[in-house]
């Protein structure tokens, strides 16, 4: 946890391959980010550099003006909108005498806050301790023991650093541990649901995922207009009678510069994004949809999800203007337009039916008597359109996706004898 910070003033380096726009947009989402700790913001300043600089990252002089205004306004930690290098952190903190962050620390500071699940906690904490890890010769950084995160103590010695790098490392593998065991808990969740057609929805914070979902599964899960609202992913049975049953998942939001730590730390709540037949990419159609679109698609690259049929949705109409409403209809002519906080997701619904019925096939089998004992699994990976108990055997046809179809004439061999249509 961040300790005695009240105001923050907001760094942002301008380099030549930056839009000015990116760079505003960029900061105004860190000030929100910022703001969400608990924290005012001061002032924001950005400097237009050809490079950045490797040792301080901003040039001698406006470290002298970034150091004035600290005193000015009265402000006591500066927050960088990129990543900074340890060595640079470090430098920063000794030639402003303040608490230097970087995105990447807000961001984990705000996860570890809102972490519910064990696994979340766990995983968070593990990316904290090992971001901290080589920054931890910083004079004003001190490790919190409680939870990895840090606050702020002056004059810490060579004696504390080493201790808390002996402390760090051991933390690090006690987490490893404790994640791997509820990997294996997972996993046997995950063959219990192998039967599942499975949906996830996925896109940039706060865009209205979890909305989406509880109106999608009369839930009620938590919704919340702020960043990182879900840490945590939620499954919850979109169609009841429906088989294959069809699952529906929420999980973390996106958000650019997504560390590459946190991506890494939550692989396997992600999983449920990579394991999925069909993505829901929902998007705030008020916000700067191009860079959200973009952001989530980089996301699910990096996570491998990217060959993953993908239905955009657009959320949150009720506020978007009709002129907009008509520009992103004309480019996105495949999109689906939903205002889910008021539970006007009927067209969704359909598109996600009609994306399932699509892909069906058909087909009939036989199954002799003496393998009746597996009509439970049919009956789980498939829809069962007909049945006839016969002298020769049990004529089923069958519905379901051709690879739940596939995986059935694998479970069944020799037994799953199909007939011409
Ligand atoms: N006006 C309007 N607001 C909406 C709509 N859907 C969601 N919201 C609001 O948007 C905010 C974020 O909604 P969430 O469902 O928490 O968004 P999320 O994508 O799950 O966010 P994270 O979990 O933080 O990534 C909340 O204040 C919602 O009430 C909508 O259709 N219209
Ligand atoms: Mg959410």
């Amino acid at each position: 946890m961040f300790s005695g910070w009240h105001r923050a003033l907001l760094l942002s380096l301008q380099l030549p391959e930056d839009a000015d726009a990116q760079v505003q947009d960029s900061l105004e989402e860190l000030h929100l980010l910022v703001e969400s700790l608990g924290c005012e913001v001061g002032d924001r300043i950005v400097q237009t550099r050809p490079q950045i600089h490797p040792a301080t990252f901003f040039g001698k002089g406006k470290l002298g003006f970034i150091k004035d205004t600290l005193h000015r306004l009265d402000a006591d930690a500066v927050v960088v909108d990129r990543t900074l290098s340890p060595k640079q952190q470090q430098n920063l903190e000794q030639q402003l005498k303040c608490l230097v962050l970087d995105r990447t620390q807000v961001i984990l500071e705000i996860f570890a806050r809102n972490a519910r699940s064990r696994a979340a906690q766990l995983q968070i904490q593990l990316a904290q301790s090992e971001y901290l890890f080589p920054r931890l010769v910083g004079m004003w950084q001190h490790l919190d023991r409680e939870r990895g995160g840090i606050g702020l103590s002056r004059g810490m010695g060579e004696k504390q650093i080493g201790k808390d790098r002996h402390y760090l490392q051991r933390r690090i593998a006690k987490l490893r541990t404790e994640l791997s065991r509820l990997e294996r808990e997972r996993v046997t969740q995950k063959k219990r649901r192998a039967h599942c057609l499975r949906v996830s929805l996925v896109g940039y914070t706060n865009a209205g995922k979890s909305t989406v979902m509880n109106a999608l599964t009369n839930s009620d899960l938590l919704v919340e207009d702020r960043l990182f609202a879900t840490l945590d992913s939620t499954t919850r049975l979109l169609e009841a009678g429906s088989r294959p049953k069809v699952l529906l998942s929420d999980t973390v939001g996106f958000i650019r510069n997504l560390p590459t730590e946190l991506i890494k730390a939550f692989q396997s709540t992600l999983e449920t994004v990579r394991d999925a037949d069909l993505l829901l990419h929902v998007v705030d159609a008020n916000d700067d949809f191009e860079a959200h679109l973009q952001t989530t698609r980089q996301v699910l690259e990096v996570l491998g999800a990217n060959c993953i049929p993908v239905q955009l949705v657009f959320n949150k109409t009720d506020q978007a203007d009709p002129m907009r409403l008509g520009m992103l209809k004309r480019l996105y002519p495949e999109a689906v337009f939903v205002s889910a906080l008021n539970g006007g997701v009927a067209t969704l619904q359909e598109r996600i039916q009609t994306f399932f019925k699509q892909r069906m096939k058909t087909v009939t089998i036989r199954l002799d008597y003496q393998h009746s004992q597996r009509l439970s699994d049919i009956y789980e990976w498939s829809r069962v359109d007909h049945i006839d108990y016969r002298e020769e055997g049990i004529l089923m046809t069958l519905t379901s996706l051709p690879g739940y179809l596939n995986r059935l004439r694998h479970h069944l061999a020799p037994n799953f004898t199909e007939l011409p249509a």
